[in-house]
């Protein structure tokens, strides 16, 4: 059968159906076929509006609904069909423009849009070097979009959206073609991921360690979760001198290294794990939830009149605040639910009371000479990446085993959601230093590498002959474009799971396995074997 003739057609993320691609009435992640349907027409949309439309003429607001719309499409963002149909709508009056731009004598024409079932029914290596660009560039949007908020754009990576996009339609390119394409996708991200990363400190301050309570203290409340910073920061300033605290939930953790956040005496510690347990963390809690980006999962009855989206992020019949940015509403929700009666002691899944954040590349760096000089006597060993995109699958444990069983004179760098697995776990330390270190969301990933780097050029080196392992999670396309970073930049022996992407056809697998050495996971201690005796 032919992806047309399914209900719907998605195998993006890691918790895809069979391992294979969800194609009933509804995803896993609860996303309905309709929305599913309709995220295709808004992607064949933009691929149609790429291809006809003059980079060296598009205004500024082309690129940012490009961004959006992308983002709007990733895993656990928006569930809604009339919002998507609004942005669909936007993408038909710009491609009008476009095409108005490039012929002003001409009517304009009614642009047909590009039919997504030619890259899902397309040669299986085709489809699977096209859904790495596609699902890389959405995930890239995700950054792009957080990056703009705060007033940051970089024209060669609006151009490369375009560029990528229009790759989409083309028939004439060959694999060799698109996975050079794909790399690029990887060089790309590393650029925007350079530029969130200097919006955020800019703006914010340069992240410093910052240990971080799991405790709801007693009065009103409110929860935020996601990646935007501005958004918290917003929320922060609206919220002053009312008498009601604010709580990180998942990814929005690391917003408390930022000094100028942390500044904020009502913004108290975070509440709950990653993403997944959502469903179960939100059910009693006395106040509401703001969720600035994914991961949404479906709203239970019994918490549905307490979350609140805002920005691309949309579920039909939930309160959405627009982009003024009003929050009134959540406002006065936490004032009337009143919050807990008394402090609240609430725990991380291995029963860690406070987690710590903030190991920017900056901190980590500082210790940069203590660290080499550690290497260099053998007090430490051995440096793990560990950290990604976390998801529900059981298989997951594997990453907590991992990190408790990772050696005591190593160090564990973390980031993203992945990090909720271990972040409460008490490693110690080694040589002085932490041997459990939060470099921050899954973005951060810019400061991983950098860090990298430093280290490769303080032992004078290849990243490839460092005593550093990855080991990665993944589940949604934020992962994709930063393991196409990681393998842009040439790092070899990335260890993946829980499961490797449905989107892989057997040759890219191959190709991936032969020249970058991606090895999916295994057990714990079987992992940790073969990297300690490499
Ligand atoms: Fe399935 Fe993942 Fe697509 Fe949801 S995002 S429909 S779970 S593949
Ligand atoms: Fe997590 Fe969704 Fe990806 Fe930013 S919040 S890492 S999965």
């Amino acid at each position: 059968m032919t992806a047309s003739e399914h209900l719907m057609f998605c195998y993006q993320c890691e918790q895809t159906a069979g391992c294979t691609g969800c194609m009933g009435r509804i995803g896993v992640c609860g996303k309905p076929a309709d929305v599913a349907r309709v995220q295709d027409e808004l992607t064949g949309a933009l691929i149609e509006l790429a291809c006809v439309a003059d980079e060296d003429a598009l205004p500024e607001s082309t690129w940012q609904l490009a961004i959006e719309c992308l983002f709007a499409t990733m895993t656990n963002v928006n569930f809604d069909v009339d919002s998507l149909y609004d942005l669909l709508d936007r993408v038909r009056a710009e491609q009008g423009r476009a095409v108005f731009t490039h012929h002003p004598d001409s009517e304009v024409p009614i642009i047909a849009d590009y039919d997504m079932n030619r890259i899902w029914d397309a040669d299986e290596d085709v489809r699977s070097l096209k859904s790495l660009i596609l699902f890389g560039i959405r995930g890239m949007a995700a950054y792009a979009y957080h990056a703009l908020v705060l007033g940051f754009a970089k024209d060669e990576v609006n151009r490369f959206f375009i560029r990528a996009l229009r790759a989409l339609a083309a028939d004439d390119l060959d694999a060799g073609e698109l996975l050079a394409l794909a790399l690029e996708v990887g060089e790309k991200n590393l650029a925007v991921m350079e530029m969130l990363d200097r919006a955020n400190t800019e703006t914010y301050g340069v992240p410093e360690p910052t240990e971080v309570s799991l405790t709801v203290e007693r009065g009103p409340f409110i929860v935020v979760s996601g990646h935007d910073l501005y958004d918290l920061q917003q929320l922060l300033e609206q919220t002053r001198g009312l008498g009601i605290n604010v709580y990180t939930h998942g990814e929005m953790l690391p917003a408390h290294g930022y000094p100028r956040l942390k500044a904020y005496p009502h913004l108290k510690g975070n509440f709950g794990t990653a993403w997944q347990n959502q469903q179960k963390e939100f059910a009693g809690i006395p106040a509401p939830v703001l969720f600035t980006t994914n991961c949404l999962m479906p709203p239970r009855p019994s918490y549905v009149d307490r979350v609140y989206t805002t920005e691309v992020v949309s579920y039909p019949g939930l309160m959405h605040i627009d982009e003024e940015r009003d929050f009134s509403p959540i406002i006065e929700q936490a004032l009337e639910l009143g919050g807990y009666p008394q402090d609240m002691p609430f725990a991380g899944i291995n029963g860690g009371t406070t987690v710590t954040t903030g190991f920017g590349h900056d901190a980590v760096l500082a210790q940069a000479d203590r660290i080499v000089e550690a290497v260099k006597t053998g007090a430490i060993s051995r440096f793990f990446l560990v950290g990604g995109c976390d998801g529900a699958r059981p298989g997951r444990n594997y990453y907590t085993e991992f990190v408790r069983q990772t050696p005591q004179d190593s160090i564990v760098l973390t980031l993203a959601c992945g990090k909720y697995r271990f972040n409460d776990l008490d490693l110690g330390t080694v040589a002085g230093l932490p041997r459990l270190m939060d470099m921050g969301q899954c973005n951060d990933a810019f400061g991983a590498v950098q860090v990298a780097l430093a280290l490769a050029q303080a032992f004078a080196c290849d990243v490839n002959e460092l005593p550093l392992s990855f080991v990665l999670s993944w589940y949604e396309q934020k992962a994709v474009c930063i393991l196409l970073t990681l393998l842009h930049l040439g790092v070899r022996g990335i260890r993946l799971g829980p499961t490797l992407p449905a989107f892989l056809s057997l040759n890219i697998l191959s190709y991936l396995v032969e020249h970058y050495g991606i090895a999916p996971i295994t057990t714990p201690e079987e992992d940790l074997q073969t990297i300690l005796q490499s």
